[in-house]
């Protein structure tokens, strides 16, 4: 572990300020001083990053490597000294200095390269791959423009291009003699040599993919892997100077655009799948480079080319890096001389894949001819695998024509990604019980039945050093002192919290602690947007990306109810709340930005109405990032996870919020149903439709929204609200959202859950009157938090899929 003291940090520091800037610390701004701190906690990382290196080129232990298009890493700072267990020191040496610790911590940019759920998984499994000491590496694309910057102007969203990258990033090291050659386009020419057949690509476009390799710490054991991210640049040499003098200049502009284009902005969509060709290329670039560096490395290693599924195990998150099978083939046969059945056997040995989503509209598929134009060897590939899949098909099922057809992985004129992701490795998971169920039963039934051992679950987790060390150091505090602090590296022995359930002075202790979160975002709300709101209001907080199926609307219609029973009755006896809201629509997304219209309009409504606005606000927060989930969901008392039953895969924001002691009102959905399981249907408020209603409808129809409409006035009404210029002069306003729930029957069930969620919203207005029952809640759902870390999902991935991390468990 590394040791230092705090003098030696100060002098450290004080040296490391004047080395960078060339001034006094006492000239520099809050920036410099960032980087200084940053500089030198990247000095201290480097000998321990070599030194893990070392320690696995020496013990040969299987190495993981994540592949995918996202890592939502948000602030490296604060976490990396926290792992290395100097974030303490630190603090008060900087104190000492005059400096406050968190002040730099804010200077540093989110490292926004991800759309929302699935980049942050992916970030919390760095994190605790290498807290866990599993030598697990991320490989992704290093977007020069991350997520976009959401501005919500007149209450509409805006977006404006991000730049995560204007002052440089400390984290990252360049490693330009690691890079290597993408091939794109071209054409394939089969010889006959020796009696094989040997693929010769001519006349293709290559792309130079340069690393940048980012320190990832683990949690105070000496352990630095790496996330390595893939920059597009164009091939020097392709300037030739004679195409210049042919007047040719304007093609080599067009060739060094295009290259540049790969890794130049991160698709912010994460539903609607759209078959772009840009995004087919960043796949295939971030891939080819990853695994042939990879190979490389084994190989200057002295590994066997037959060993190497003893050697690596490489993961893909969603069907995105899907590539990576044909790709492996590719190497393998074409550049080590395999035969189709070792490599096929390595590949398939060293591929597992994870699924996110059953939303049909977001399945990747990818027009064939456009494939094949782009990627002319991996469609060769491709086509033979599916030719040897269709075969065993056609034994198996005789005649059943159209099953095959389905199951293929290349029919109506596309290469469909997710069979092609089933086939090719030996794991699909789901990301939480229900969703795997769904897959196996109804998504994906077909495979299933073909390969049952290949389907398992990993329900998805948290890193809790982030989420709950990092973001609520009072809880943390809290729970050191009531329990001890055995569950940082065990964290299922946060149950022991669980004997304070009904302990009045921890009650009381909880509470104050979610009161002083709640006064710091109740002042950045204030610093931030100029609105203010009561620290001792309810915080009801509705953070995620905006879609449908997530129903920001159905919360946003019980709101605009309340509105309306308030101005009924001023007396109403309700708990004074403050509903937050925080989240990105995808730019295309029509209906999605109109449901945040739909929401700044409520609140403006809301917040200057005199006759409510003492009781109730309404806020949405701008740029929803993780620096800021950060900061709101420790101010949290209820977390809202409504969505429509079947169509959240996980969720991963429900866990967070449970484990800084806020109270879920949830539907019985993705992990919201494993949160009941451990907390008990008394410690969560449950509401809305089951799975197999909502399925029934989807299966045998019969549902009608307007039909409960006229049976429910309230609901008749806040429907109407939205058409008849309550919210907006503009009557047509809302129109997207009124036809979505009349004209198209409401296909996620907002209006037939409305009056469930209602009455749930009752319940926790109930139980938050009763100061000692809300508490216990809360202390509840912390107790038994501890199996949502990611730090349990990890060891399951590792020793149910991977088969690695050996070191780890012989400790
Ligand atoms: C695909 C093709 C073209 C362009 C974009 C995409 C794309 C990008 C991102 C498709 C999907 C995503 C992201 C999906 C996602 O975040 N899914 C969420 O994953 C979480 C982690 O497993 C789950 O908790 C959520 O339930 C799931 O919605």
């Amino acid at each position: 572990m590394l040791k230092i003291g705090k003098e030696q940090f100060k002098k450290d520091y004080i040296e490391k300020f004047i080395e960078m800037h060339g001034t006094e610390l006492s000239e520099g701004t809050d920036y410099n001083k960032y980087e200084a701190l940053a500089g030198l906690t990247r000095d201290y990382v480097v000998k321990m990053w070599l030194s893990t290196n070392k320690r696995y080129n020496d013990t040969g232990e299987k190495q993981v490597y994540y592949f995918s298009m996202e890592f939502l890493m948000g602030r490296m700072l604060g976490n990396t000294l926290l792992n290395l267990g100097i974030r303490d020191v630190c603090k008060e040496g900087l104190s000492d200095l005059g400096i406050d610790l968190e002040r730099l911590e804010e200077m540093e940019e989110d490292q926004g390269l991800g759309n929302g759920g699935l980049g942050r998984l992916a970030a919390c499994f760095l994190d605790s791959m290498a807290s866990l000491n599993i030598p697990g590496h991320g490989c992704g694309i290093r977007y020069k423009r991350g997520f976009f910057e959401q501005k919500i102007i007149d209450g509409s969203q805006v977006e404006a291009p991000e730049n995560w990258l204007k002052n440089g990033n400390v984290w990252e090291i360049k490693k330009p003699d690691k890079a290597q050659i993408v091939k794109f386009g071209g054409h394939v020419r089969v010889e006959r040599r020796d009696g094989h057949l040997i693929f010769i690509h001519d006349d293709y476009e290559p792309v130079l993919a340069i690393p940048y390799d980012m320190p990832i710490v683990g949690y105070e054991n000496d352990t630095v892997n790496t996330l390595r991210l893939w920059s597009a640049e164009p091939l020097s040499d392709e300037f030739d100077f004679s195409s210049f003098s042919r007047g040719e200049y304007s093609k080599a502009i067009e060739y060094k655009n295009s290259v540049e284009a790969i890794s130049q902005i991160l698709y912010p969509d994460d539903t609607l799948y759209e078959g772009k060709i840009l995004r087919l290329k960043q796949q295939y670039f971030f891939v080819s480079a990853g695994l042939q560096s990879i190979i490389r490395h084994f190989k200057n290693n002295g590994v066997g080319i037959r060993d190497l599924d003893e050697k690596m195990a490489i993961h893909i998150n969603d069907t995105h890096p899907a590539l990576a099978i044909p790709e492996l083939m590719r190497i393998l046969m074409d550049e080590e001389g395999l035969g189709w059945d070792d490599a096929w056997r390595i590949t398939t040995n060293t591929i597992s894949y994870t699924n996110h989503t059953i939303l049909a509209e977001a399945l990747e598929k990818w027009p064939i001819d456009m494939f094949k134009r782009l990627l002319p060897r991996i469609y060769m590939i491709i086509e033979e695998i599916n030719e040897r899949l269709c075969g065993q098909l056609w034994n198996r099922y005789i005649g059943q024509w159209d099953k095959i057809s389905r199951m293929s992985i290349l029919s109506d004129g596309y290469v469909k990604m997710a069979h092609l992701a089933i086939v090719g490795s030996h794991s699909v998971n789901g990301v939480a019980k229900l969703h795997t169920e769904i897959l196996k039963k109804e998504e994906m039934t077909d495979f299933y039945y073909l390969y049952p051992r290949k389907f398992n679950n990993k329900t998805n987790g948290i890193t809790h050093r982030r989420w709950l060390i990092k973001a609520n150091p009072q809880l943390t505090a809290l729970l050191i002192d009531t329990i001890g602090d055995s569950w940082i590296k065990h964290p299922t022995d946060m149950e022991k919290f669980e004997r304070f359930a009904h302990d009045r002075s921890v009650q009381g202790r909880l509470y104050d602690i979610k009161r002083d979160n709640k006064v710091r975002l109740s002042n950045f709300i204030k610093r931030t947007q100029g609105i203010d709101v009561d620290p001792d209001s309810m915080f009801d907080v509705h953070i995620k990306r905006i879609h449908a199926y997530k129903r920001q609307t159905l919360n946003c219609l019980r709101i605009m109810a309340l509105y309306n029973r308030l101005i009924e009755n001023p007396n109403l006896d309700i708990v004074p709340r403050t509903f937050i809201f925080a989240g990105k629509a995808a730019p295309g997304y029509y209906l999605a930005k109109n449901i945040i219209e739909l929401i700044n309009s409520v609140a403006n409504r809301i917040n200057n109405d005199p006759r409510v606005n003492n009781i109730i606000k309404v806020v949405f927060m701008e740029n929803y990032r993780v620096s800021l989930a950060e900061k709101i969901i420790p101010a949290a008392d209820l977390s809202e996870q409504i969505s429509t039953t079947t169509k959240e895969a996980s969720g991963t924001s429900n866990m967070k919020f449970m484990m800084n002691g806020a109270v879920t009102i949830a539907t019985l959905d993705g992990a919201n149903i494993e949160i009941r399981d451990e907390v008990g249907d008394e410690n969560i408020i449950i509401f809305g439709l089951t799975e197999r209603e909502v399925l029934n409808y989807y299966q045998t129809g019969g549902y009608s929204s307007t039909s409960i409409l006229s049976s429910n006035a309230i609901l008749k009404q806040v429907v109407e609200d939205l058409m008849n210029g309550q919210y907006s002069s503009d009557k047509d306003k809302f129109k997207p959202i009124y036809e979505s729930l009349i004209t198209y029957n409401d296909e996620f069930f907002v209006i037939k859950d409305f009056d469930s969620y209602i009455k749930a919203q009752g319940r926790a207005d109930i139980l938050y009157r009763d100061f000692t029952e809300w508490n216990k809640i809360a202390i509840t759902n912390i107790a038994h938090s501890g199996i949502f870390s990611s730090d349990r999902t990890i060891q399951e991935y590792a020793t149910g899929i991977w088969g690695s991390g050996y070191l780890y468990k012989n400790l």
